[in-house]
């Protein structure tokens, strides 16, 4: 019977094998005292877990010594004042640890860090001591040995297709993480992604699979809709956020899958849940046919403050039953006749009601002061309009101070997608050296999880020092430079 156990053990027989490497900084030994420190820089970014040994050197420490070892993702995450951290999220995702060491020991941190650089400060000593045989586990799910490397001949986007798949590749564990250092979770937005490009790249497809299963082991809330994220460990638990977009997108995530692998077991085994995502979402429309928000909704669409977000989700809304109709045509469901149906209607009702003939513009129906890109950018791709009248609007609002901006790579994605719909290749490829280009230049090992290029402290948590810059949503440049031969 098809219920969460069985879906969960699923899951389980689509666990991924993590492999693991041991990554050693060049310095090898550190001697010192009180105040003193040491910065190891590992080569490239990193998951796993760190060892070293701790010994005397001549005499005896006749006290603990306690150290502050400090990880950071970049180095200027390593030259931040954590005591200053006065963001919204919990201080405890920041990587440092104080500890207390009592007798020479080879220590190996509980702890699995994301980290290229590792500060280790010594705190307080009574005596010099040594600090040696550094060590970093490091561990991902992804196969680096299956990846071709990008066929470019342009340096930056070659650079930018190396970076993207390392972010990929550190992201992949036993699941799809949003980012490794945080939250460390699965979500709906970020997987949709992840797969993207691991469909281009390292090819897994247990992983994938896994991850729709753990979706749909979810508790679903009262409007039906699963959770936007889950938990894998200490023990399997899904999220109580639930995020309309999110439940959307796991449907598009479903009908990606089975265009890349044919794989109707699957599908099989999702479709219900497939529909009902739509449905719940379908029950919403008012008599335009235009999506109402609910109470206690929350929509995404991106971290842009105080984006509105209705118009953007109706886009996404149209997106998902496009290629939802699609996918119940190529295996034979005649249901999909009714979905290609209501496209159709939702796509003139939207043209109709979001649209300002007068401005050639999309707004929001419940502000319709405020302009976005993240409007025009999913009414394209929900297919409201098309050809020369989407380019224009589109190139219009790019940019533009009137029109609210894309603050996250997950936005930016979708920029690009709509770029490609409406064939506009040189456009798309300029657009992602500008933006991914502009964090390469920066030094980035990894891609993360919000740029500005112009407020290079923007955070969506009121503390830069909190965002992970490793973020899984950011990897899907080699998705694009790979699948379109950008
Ligand atoms: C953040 C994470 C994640 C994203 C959600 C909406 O907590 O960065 O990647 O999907 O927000």
């Amino acid at each position: 019977m098809i219920d969460k156990n069985y879906f969960l053990r699923k899951a389980q027989d689509n666990f991924p094998e993590l492999k693991y490497s041991v990554l050693t900084p060049e310095i090898t030994e550190f001697i010192g005292s009180d105040g003193e420190g040491i910065l190891l820089d590992l080569g490239e970014h990193a998951v796993g877990h760190f060892s070293f040994s701790f010994d005397r050197v001549d005499v005896f420490v006749d006290a603990p010594v306690r150290l502050i070892i400090k990880f950071g993702e970049d180095i200027r995450e390593i030259n931040d004042d954590f005591s200053q951290y006065g963001g919204i999220l919990s201080k405890t995702w920041l990587q440092e640890e104080v500890i207390n060491l009592d007798f020479p020991q080879k220590i190996t941190m509980p702890r699995r860090y994301a980290c290229r650089y590792i500060k280790i400060t010594v705190e307080r000593t009574t005596r010099p001591i040594r600090l040696f045989d550094f060590s970093f586990r490091a561990s991902t799910s992804a196969d680096v040995s299956a990846l071709k490397p990008a066929n470019k001949t342009d340096d930056l986007l070659r650079k930018i297709d190396l970076v993207a798949t390392n972010t990929l590749k550190e992201c992949m564990q036993t699941f799809f993480e949003d980012g490794p250092k945080r939250d460390r979770r699965l979500w709906i937005g970020d997987l949709r992604l992840e797969a993207l490009a691991n469909y281009y790249t390292f090819n897994n497809l247990e992983i994938v699979k896994r991850c729709l299963y753990l979706f749909a082991a979810g508790e679903c809330n009262k409007s039906g809709f699963l959770p936007s994220f889950v938990y894998e460990t200490p023990y399997y638990h899904s999220g109580a956020t639930h995020i309309e977009d999110y439940a959307l997108l796991y449907v598009v995530s479903v009908c990606d899958y089975y265009e890349h692998t044919r794989d109707i077991n699957v599908i099989n085994d999702l479709l219900g849940i497939c529909k009902s995502q739509l449905e719940s979402f379908t029950a919403t429309l008012d008599e335009n046919l235009i999506a109402t928000k609910q109470d206690g909704w929350f929509s995404f669409i991106d971290w842009c403050p105080g984006l509105q977000c209705m118009t953007a989700l109706q886009g996404v809304y149209l997106y998902t039953l496009e290629r939802f109709s699609g996918l119940l045509k190529a295996i034979g469901d005649e249901e999909y006749k009714k979905y290609s149906a209501l496209f159709s209607q939702v796509c003139s009702a939207s043209k109709k009601h979001l649209y300002d003939e007068n401005e050639k513009v999309f707004v929001n129906n419940s502000d319709n002061a405020q302009l976005s890109v993240h409007s025009q950018v999913w009414m394209i791709l929900g297919g409201v309009i098309s050809g020369d009248e989407a380019k224009k609007l589109l190139l219009s609002c790019l940019d533009n101070k009137k029109f609210k901006q894309p603050v996250t790579p997950y936005m930016r994605h979708y920029v690009i997608e709509a770029m490609l719909k409406l064939d506009m290749k040189a456009e798309a490829v300029q657009y992602l050296k500008e933006f991914w280009g502009g964090m390469v230049e920066l030094g980035a090992d990894t891609f993360w999880e919000a740029y500005v290029p112009d407020d290079l402290e923007f955070s969506p948590y009121k503390d830069r020092m909190i965002n992970s810059l490793c973020h899984a949503w950011s990897c899907t440049p080699s998705y694009f430079i790979r699948k379109y031969g950008l």
